[in-house]
């Protein structure tokens, strides 16, 4: 269990970045929007490799799971020559990335043998909110339960392309669970903050889209995107929890055709550029 690691999260009012690639960006972005709506201190998240290094930070998380990611340790390092403060959160205590952080916070408990990451995402994104946001995590985990207990959505079976959306925490979610359906199920996936979808990806709907909104849709956004003859797709309260439910559907449409959605092709584990 992670105990006492509050200290070494962002505190109340410090101006605060996460950096990170892929899964460990887009949860970064889903945490950056909660701590700022709950007035916990200005927020931002970058592609470690797209980090603008002029900005001023009180402290930059790196967020990684494997620790190795080319783009996370040099960004770690060119912020640290810097003299910015830098805490690596990582599931891999020997990793380089936790060796070059000013400090770390290994959450061992959920690393995971899948390329595919899930579990870590989840419970990196669930100690941010609940450390530095206010955020019921008992509440999410038992609705994460009751997601798993429920049957998925008919209509997702005969979908060719899938839109998620979502508003807030929500948007950074949506960006996470269409990667899913693209590395374990190939599927054609797009995400958008909500209000987005008007200006121009809702020409791209149709009758085998599923728009599925991380959040509660805006029920006008729901009959604009109805009537282009998509099946859309309500969250509830919990965007973690609907997280949770895109896992469940990846690894359906992954096994309808015929992939492993822990072993997605062209990709590895841990992204490592030969320099
Ligand atoms: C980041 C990442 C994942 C991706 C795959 C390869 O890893 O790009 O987003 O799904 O697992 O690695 P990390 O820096 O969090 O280890």
């Amino acid at each position: 269990m992670v105990t006492g690691v509050g200290k070494l999260m962002p505190q109340r009012g410090e101006r605060v970045c996460v950096v990170g690639c892929g899964t460990s960006l887009f949860m970064g972005q889903a945490f950056a929007a909660q701590r700022e709506s709950a007035g916990a201190g200005e927020s931002d998240a970058f592609p470690a490799s797209e980090m603008p290094l002029g900005r001023r930070y009180d402290l930059v998380v790196a967020l990684s799971r494997s620790g190795t990611t080319t783009e996370v340790l040099e960004v770690t390092e060119a912020l640290r020559q810097r003299g910015t403060r830098v805490l690596a959160i990582t599931a891999v205590p020997d990793s380089p990335l936790a060796a070059l952080a000013d400090e770390r916070i290994v959450l061992g408990f959920a690393d995971e043998e899948a390329v595919v990451q899930t579990r870590f995402a989840t419970s990196a994104l669930l100690l941010g909110l609940a450390t530095c946001c206010g955020w019921n995590v008992e509440a999410s985990a038992s609705a994460a339960e009751s997601v798993l207990d429920a049957a998925l959505p008919p209509e997702l079976s005969k979908a060719e392309h899938f839109v998620f959306i979502g508003r807030a925490m929500a948007a950074g979610i949506a960006s996470e669970a269409a990667l899913k359906l693209r590395e374990s199920a190939r599927v054609w996936s797009e995400a958008y903050p909500a209000m987005e979808l008007r200006h121009g990806p809702i020409s791209a709907l149709g009758n085998r889209t599923v728009l599925w909104s991380m959040d509660a849709i805006d029920p006008g956004l729901a009959r604009q995107a109805a009537a282009t003859g998509a099946a859309v797709i309500s969250g509830g309260t919990d965007p973690v929890a609907e997280l949770v439910r895109v896992h469940l559907a990846a690894g359906e449409l992954a096994a309808a055709r015929g992939l492993d959605p822990d072993a997605p092709l062209h990709l590895t584990r841990s992204v490592i550029l030969e320099r």
